[in-house]
């Protein structure tokens, strides 16, 4: 294709791609290069040792992995241990950036950003979560000051908790792989709840609800804090609940599509909730609190239910209605909105406009 780019894209920090221990934004780094390569653009991948995600161009760099952000405290100091995977990321970039158009960070550190005008090549930003920090909110608001185009969010929710941001910073939304997900029209009697097993996920809750409503409810996710598992299990013994691992794309979807419905209850602003749209893909209608990216992804009462947030005794009543959504409609939404082609349009978009204004 001509003008096709040449993208170098730089994970996350915080663990090996494939892991699952970059959460969403592995999922997001996958689907926007697989995009972008359907378009005839070259992306090369630099993430910590360990990294592998086939069939992605990946060059692993060693070093200490990063602290994950959301267990900081607002006013936490900018930390880096000894001998930082980022800082390694960081300087193979420098290294090699001349033999690309445009570097694409997808780490949500203060690093990036601070780096963002000391690269020749441009640096662009996608932000994969809320405001946490001070210090991280203040690199992200100077990176935006003084290149308006170059931060993406994934939502509009999700970029007002930084501040003033101006329409000049795009929001991408998300997209899977359709292809992958296969819509399941007449479910079993389980509900689902998905993602890394960490408090700022709300399981409690969901165990909560499914206590009271006396309906199974099978987990899947990275095992990150089991302290916290075996506390939520312990306050609800007798919840009905499993936990079915964390399991690869092809074989999550398969379990997931037979649910009757889904449970999200994020104790943080999801910046958008790449799980959300995997439920949909496979006809499964979402209930989420009123909180973060969900609330532009679910379509009330025709792709599921906005839950007041932190309510158990809403989505206990959400739960009772799942009787009135057309799983149809699930499927629907996730094509119109959120595949590969439709994402891919929004980010190329993006970054062709990057290198018009540059
Ligand atoms: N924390 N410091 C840091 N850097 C990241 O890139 C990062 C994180 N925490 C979570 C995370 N990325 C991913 O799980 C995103 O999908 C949210």
């Amino acid at each position: 294709m001509n003008n096709s780019l040449n993208l170098l894209f730089l994970s996350t920090p915080v663990g090996a791609l494939g892991t699952g221990l970059g959460g969403g934004v592995e999922l997001s780094l996958y689907n926007i290069a697989q995009a972008l390569q359907e378009r005839g653009h070259r992306v090369k991948v630099l993430a910590p040792e360990g990294s592998q995600l086939p069939p992605l161009d990946i060059s692993t760099v060693t070093g200490a992995l990063q602290v994950v952000a959301q267990t900081q405290e607002r006013n936490a100091a900018i930390a880096l241990p000894k001998n930082p995977v980022l800082g390694a990321m960081w300087e193979e970039a420098r290294r090699q950036q001349d033999r690309f158009d445009l570097i694409f960070n997808f780490a949500y550190d203060w690093l990036p950003f601070f780096l963002t005008p000391f690269f020749q090549t441009p640096v662009v930003h996608l932000v994969s979560m809320g405001s946490i920090t001070d210090a991280m909110d203040a690199a992200v608001l100077e990176a935006i000051a003084r290149y308006p185009q170059r931060i993406a969010f994934y939502t509009r929710t999700q970029a007002a908790t930084f501040g003033e941001v101006p329409e000049t910073c795009p929001c991408l939304g998300s997209g899977i792989d359709l292809s992958l997900y296969e819509f399941c029209e007449t479910p079993g009697d389980r509900l689902a709840w998905v993602g890394r097993i960490a408090p700022e996920k709300g399981l409690e809750d969901a165990v909560a609800a499914v206590a009271k409503t006396g309906i199974p409810l099978t987990v899947w996710g990275k095992m990150q804090f089991p302290d916290y598992w075996e506390e939520v299990l312990g306050n609800y013994p007798d919840a009905e609940v499993e936990y079915a691992g964390f399991l690869p794309t092809r074989e999550l979807q398969r379990q997931l599509g037979r649910c009757r419905g889904f449970l999200m209850t994020p104790k943080w602003v999801e910046a958008f909730g790449n799980v959300t749209i995997e439920a949909l893909a496979c006809g499964v209608p979402v209930i989420s609190y009123r909180r973060g990216g969900p609330t532009e992804i679910v379509r009330e009462g025709e792709t599921g239910f906005l839950v007041e947030p932190d309510s158990v005794e809403g989505l206990v009543s959400a739960i009772d209605r799942l009787p009135e959504i057309d799983r149809a409609n699930c499927r629907r939404q996730a094509e119109t909105e959120f595949s590969i082609p439709a994402m891919g349009d929004r980010v190329e978009t993006w970054l062709r406009g990057v290198l018009k204004s540059d």
